[in-house]
């Protein structure tokens, strides 16, 4: 097996060339990554009209192997003519993910009905009139047969018998046209991926700040002399975020990592865009603490209870600008050490070491991911990040500040196109006078509880605008039958994935759609740090898909006329549509002539450079926690379920872990005083339980860096294992905290061959 002790360097190098002979050669997917068009990665925001290759601040060469990954998944060639006809459902569903995503892309509708064994092609009109038929409102159709011609699926449904799931890739003009669309119709049973995600991240900084995205812009980062990486692996997962970090190193600054696994790129990581860095690699960490998986609430609390210890907290801006502070200093003064090491597992020295350089330091930037979403106590993790930083008042100033590192490419427009259950005020208010509209006011579900009414046959109709509903689920078991309940289920994709496989309805469309880059009008795309792009479009690589507006528009134009408050067809124009956003999002008016103007632009209040916060009173609210005990008996593991270097959330292109140096997807990775413990060897097959699911058959694979007492799986595979259990305030499942066991799996007993 290859190892690997940095992130990045020649096997990226390598792997792009690699990936260009898979494009149809390097000067095609030069091209292709050079045209102006937001990443279709992470919300690290390259592309736009910087063109490809450029990150916000027009810096040239940006890239990572997550761009080309998906550049070229979106190049290969179209699904084979006789695909469909070729595979059964039921070897759909022996498919790996792998082998779905690369079975090419989708360039036909096709229809799945209960009790076929296949998809059929149907036309697009076909399509568009089952959809739109299932939705029509009685009394605006009187043309619809009033009674059903297709049995139980072919009964219209009301309102609150849909649900509208978003991934985060699609652009801000579809996200917003289909939830418009969906209150129009009469629900509010609108969510996306981010439920599942970074919700925590909003919710918890509203809670204390007023405002839900990063404080800061990119430049920030840039000037700051040390920067928290905290429950993440850039690594992998952001890896342009590695080049700011390691510059910051050069220029004397430093890098905090709080990680149960030492993530290798997080050590050392070679920059490809670098020659020095990619020859002799970049130091990344300054520091490196491995807390248990879950220990980061009792870990931020045993900081910030240091820090006041030591007397270097900012009093004066603590009673300025916050609220809260006496309570929050007699709670941490109320902690007890003992109690704080045992939760966080990690002993004082290496707490006393955070403190110091963070007391050292005088521009911190504090960012985090899924490491600190994926909780039951998601929001209080966030809470106890954004304390710290107030502590030492590194909010509401240049060169520090807070900062969720986001998913999906346009995972933040989505949701502040009013991609959520409840609309904020001010773009409900304003979607009513601008389009003179009556919206719907009944509570909206999340994403989980979506999938808890499909279950209780309470919805009966699905609409995917992109992602994979079932496959980033938890409890796999649980989503299958609940997704199966639907009566007809709508995803619009541009490959398949194992929720065209599993998560079948009794009537199940897939309606393939461009890629952002082959749209024919121009799309608008949101950066994590609140900065908005252009992205051009492109000419379509295949005969067949649609763009993800136009499906929109037809399906709305043809439910609910265009002679209502709103002019559907006209909604096909994505200048139309910016030009409603502009009206309706609060900080959006400069997308009204984006289209012309090509000027991108930072959103107008999501920027805090100085400490007056949208709160009620303008100060930052400060929480004090109780902290979480420890879970997990001597008999279990504390799981978390990652992903590895080769894939993107449950698209798996490859299936080696380059970094963390695994080989294959089907395993447990155990600390060798664990595999010990247990009496296990290398290489074993283990049964792996929790108390939602088991696998078997799963290969015991040594990791001497993880943690001691927490092992890993890689999502989407393992999910059968993970509990639908979710954090009461951001409805965010603990995909991080599983508890396992594990034992050898039985051998399968050979019964003689009776002749
Ligand atoms: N290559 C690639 N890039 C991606 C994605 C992808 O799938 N592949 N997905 C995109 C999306 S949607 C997202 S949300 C992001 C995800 O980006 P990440 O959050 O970086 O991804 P995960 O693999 O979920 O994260 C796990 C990291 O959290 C650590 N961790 C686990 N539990 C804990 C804990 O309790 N405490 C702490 N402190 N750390 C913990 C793990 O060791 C691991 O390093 O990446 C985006 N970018
Ligand atoms: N156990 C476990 N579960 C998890 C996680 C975890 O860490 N552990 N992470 C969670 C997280 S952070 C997230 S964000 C979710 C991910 O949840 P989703 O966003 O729902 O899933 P993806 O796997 O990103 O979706 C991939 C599909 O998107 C489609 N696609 C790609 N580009 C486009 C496009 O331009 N338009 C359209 N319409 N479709 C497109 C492709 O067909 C592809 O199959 O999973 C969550 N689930
Ligand atoms: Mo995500």
């Amino acid at each position: 097996m290859r190892k690997v002790r940095t992130g990045g360097g020649w096997p990226a190098v390598r792997y792009t060339f690699s990936k260009a002979r898979e494009a149809g050669g390097l000067w095609k997917l030069w091209k292709a990554m050079r045209s102006k068009n937001a990443c279709k990665t992470c919300a690290l925001g390259m592309g736009g009209q910087q063109g490809g290759m450029a990150n916000e601040r027009g810096m040239f060469p940006e890239v990572c192997k997550k761009s080309l990954q998906a550049m070229v998944a979106d190049m290969q060639g179209a699904v084979k003519p006789d695909f469909f006809k070729t595979y059964s459902i039921p070897q759909l569903q022996a498919f790996s993910p792998r082998e779905l995503e690369t079975s090419g892309r989708l360039i036909q509708p096709v229809i799945h009905r209960r009790g076929e064994n296949y998809y059929q092609p149907i036309s697009w009109d076909e399509a568009f009139q089952k959809i739109i038929t299932k939705l029509r409102p009685a009394a605006a159709s009187p043309s619809r047969p009033a009674t059903s011609t297709n049995g139980a699926a072919g009964d219209p449904v009301t309102p609150n018998e849909t649900f509208w799931y978003f991934s985060g890739r699609s652009s801000n003009e579809a996200g917003f046209l289909l939830q418009v669309f969906a209150r129009v119709f009469g629900t509010n049973n609108v969510n996306n991926c981010s439920f599942y995600c970074h919700q925590a991240s909003g919710v918890g900084l509203n809670s204390v700040l007023g405002t839900g995205t990063a404080t800061l812009v990119l430049e920030d980062i840039e000037h700051a002399d040390l920067v928290f990486i905290i429950g993440g692996n850039p690594a992998s997962n952001h890896p342009r975020l590695i080049s700011t970090l390691k510059n910051l190193r050069r220029k004397g600054g430093h890098v905090v990592v709080i990680n149960p696994i030492v993530e290798t790129g997080l050590v050392n990581f070679s920059v490809p865009s670098d020659p020095f860095s990619l020859m002799f690699g970049s130091k990344i960490a300054s520091l490196y603490v491995q807390p248990h998986i879950g220990g980061d609430l009792a870990l931020l609390s045993g900081i910030a209870k240091r820090i006041v210890e030591m007397n270097v907290h900012d009093e004066a801006y603590l009673k300025t600008y916050c609220d809260h502070w006496p309570q929050l200093k007699a709670q941490l003064a109320s902690l007890d050490w003992e109690d704080i090491y045992r939760k966080s597992g990690v002993e004082a020295d290496a707490i006393q070491a955070i403190a110091t350089r963070y007391a050292a330091a005088e521009n911190v930037v504090f960012t985090w991911t899924m490491g600190i979403t994926h909780h039951t106590y998601g929001v209080e993790n966030v809470e106890a990040i954004a304390n710290l930083a107030l502590l030492r008042g590194m909010v509401g100033r240049p060169n520090a500040g807070l900062l969720p590192i986001r998913g999906h490419s346009n995972v933040q427009g989505i949701g502040s196109m009013g991609v959520t259950p409840k609309l904020k005020d001010a773009i409900f208010d304003r979607l009513q006078s601008h389009f003179g509209l009556e919206l719907p006011t009944t509570a909206g579900l999340d994403t989980l509880a979506c999938m808890e009414a499909a279950d209780q046959r309470e919805l009966k109709f699905g609409f995917c605008l992109g992602g994979n509903l079932y496959g980033s689920n938890p409890d796999a078991t649980f989503a299958e039958q609940a997704l199966s309940k639907l009566e007809l289920l709508v995803y619009l994709n541009t490959t398949l994935n194992t929720g065209h496989a599993h998560g079948l309805a009794e009537e199940t469309i897939i309606l393939p759609v461009l890629a952002r880059d082959e749209e024919p009008q121009s799309t608008t795309q949101e950066s994590m740090f609140n900065f908005v792009r252009l992205s051009d479009g492109g000419p379509s690589r295949h005969e067949g898909p649609k763009s993800e507006i136009e499906v929109i528009a037809t399906i709305a134009s043809g439910v609910l006329g265009n002679s209502g408050p709103i002019d559907w067809e006209s909604m096909r124009n994505t200048n139309r549509i910016r030009e409603a956003i502009a009206k309706v999002v609060p900080g959006f008016d400069q997308i009204k002539d984006i289209g012309e103007t090509k000027k991108e632009f930072q959103l107008d209040g999501r920027t805090f450079h100085t400490p007056h916060f949208p709160t009620p009173n303008g100060k930052a609210q400060l929480r004090a926690h109780e902290l979480p005990e420890l879970v997990g008996a001597p008999h279990e593991l504390r799981l978390m379920t990652i992903r590895s270097e080769g894939q993107f959330n449950t698209v798996v292109y490859e299936d080696y872990d380059l970094y963390r140096g695994i080989e294959g997807r089907q395993v447990i990775l155990l600390h060798p005083e664990d595999l010990d413990r247990f009496g296990l060897q290398a290489g074993q097959r283990l049964t792996v339980r929790s108390a939602t699911g088991e696998m078997t058959n799963i290969i015991a694979t040594p990791f001497e860096k993880i943690r001691p007492g927490n092992t890993a799986m890689y999502y989407p595979e393992c999910n059968v294992l993970v509990p639908r259990t979710a954090d009461p305030r951001s409805k965010t499942p603990a995909f991080k905290l599983v508890l396992v066991t594990i034992e050898p799996t039985a051998k399968p007993i050979r019964l003689p061959v009776l002749r």
